[in-house]
């Protein structure tokens, strides 16, 4: 049985548009398909609405055209489910209703309780099923859903912008502008797909950013900033701007009882964590953050390394030299070459007078 690569592709194009909006549940898409033509296509818009696949059916029906016979291609193998926590009904039942007489899958659903049952079902129902066509795509759209399901933890993607030789600021501790607008572009694409950006309470004091999506169109995301002490100040745009109830301040389990209270009744989540980066992170899972982006500074990054909590790691590099300044990472200084911290996978690109480096930890090396 031979899917078409191309239609894969305009559900994949389809689930995208999800891109921000979904989480905790993954971006999908669906395209039904009969005769080479494109009966209807869907995606998923957001945690408790419609499965892609329903919003596909409902696509082919609205243009007034019958399912029966086409085949489906869903970027998700359909789910195959229902319980207290589940919205939708099991898309497997739809599509049996439907009369589908093919389905192409690229990823199966690492969800416990589909792993490979929601293709079963639709088999035992006499559909043919073919899953793994472009599962690439799949994997890195959905790499924040993923990596939960399988470790607990949400995606992390760290983002340096430094100098030529590694420095994240000046001594004085301004930073304005390492980078040009282009890069920055690019960081402000990567904050409307990811749930959350990260930073620590030093970056908050040095550069006092807003953290939000300016320079594209998308949603902000959620920001997250480790203030153990809760000792921000006041003045922070973080705590004042129109968006502070996506603030989330990640504090220690002791952290001032007094003082959490005044930031919630501004408006601001406080979210006191037992434990450390660790459990700051599985704290974000809890509310639904499936992919983190930290954006500074250097001990942030710094920590980050040190415990092996990230997943990708992009350094934008200007054609700027201080010789002297903050360096881009600190307290994480091997005796050792071997044993420093390797990227594997790893991706250069342009981006006018600057350099993007990209890679993936490599989980089975020193890093
Ligand atoms: C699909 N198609 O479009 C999506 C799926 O609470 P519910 O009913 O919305 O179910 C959420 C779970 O369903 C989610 O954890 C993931 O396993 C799967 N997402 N499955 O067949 C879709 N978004
Ligand atoms: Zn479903």
């Amino acid at each position: 049985m031979e899917g078409s690569v191309e239609y894969m592709k305009l559900a994949f194009r389809a689930a995208r548009r999800g891109a921000g909006k979904t989480s905790p549940n993954p971006m999908v898409g669906a395209a039904i398909v009969r005769d080479g033509r494109v009966l209807g296509s869907g995606w998923h818009r957001g945690c408790g609405g419609l499965h892609a696949e329903a919003e596909a059916v409902r696509a082919a029906r609205a243009a007034g055209e019958a399912t029966a016979g086409a085949d489906l291609y869903c970027t998700l193998e359909p789910c195959c489910w229902s319980g207290p926590d589940k919205k939708q009904p099991p898309c497997t039942g739809l599509i049996v209703e439907c009369g589908i007489r093919r389905v192409f899958v690229a990823n199966l659903d690492p969800h416990p309780k589909v792993s490979g049952r929601g293709v079963e079902a639709l088999r035992a129902a006499g559909i043919a099923v073919e899953a793994g066509l472009r599962a690439d795509e799949g994997e890195e759209l959905n790499r924040g859903f993923f990596a939960y399901q399988r470790t607990g933890l949400p995606f992390v993607h760290v983002k340096i912008a430094q100098t030529l030789d590694g420095r994240i600021a000046a001594e004085s501790g301004d930073a304005r502008w390492i980078t040009d607008e282009r890069a920055r572009r690019e960081v402000h694409r990567l904050r409307a797909f990811y749930d959350a950006v990260l930073v620590g309470r030093g970056t908050i004091l040095a550069d006092d950013p807003e953290l939000t999506v300016r320079l594209v169109r998308g949603r902000n995301p959620f920001r997250a900033v480790l203030d153990s002490r809760l000792s921000l100040p006041d003045s922070a745009r973080v705590l004042n701007d129109g968006g502070r109830d996506k603030t989330i301040l990640l504090c220690a389990a002791d952290a001032c009882g007094e003082r959490i209270q005044a930031l919630r009744l501004r408006g601001v989540r406080v979210m006191p964590v037992e434990g450390g980066l660790r459990e700051a992170l599985a704290a974000l899972g809890g509310l639904g953050i499936r992919s983190v982006l930290v954006e500074g500074g250097s001990r942030v990054f710094s920590s980050f390394v040190r415990e092996g909590l990230w997943d990708r790691l992009s350094v934008f590099v200007a054609p700027v030299v201080l010789g002297g300044g903050v360096g881009a990472v600190s307290g994480f200084s091997p005796q050792r070459v071997a044993d420093g911290m390797r990227l594997k996978d790893v991706r250069i690109r342009r981006l006018g007078d600057q350099a993007v480096i990209e890679g993936e930890r490599d989980v089975y090396g020193h890093s």
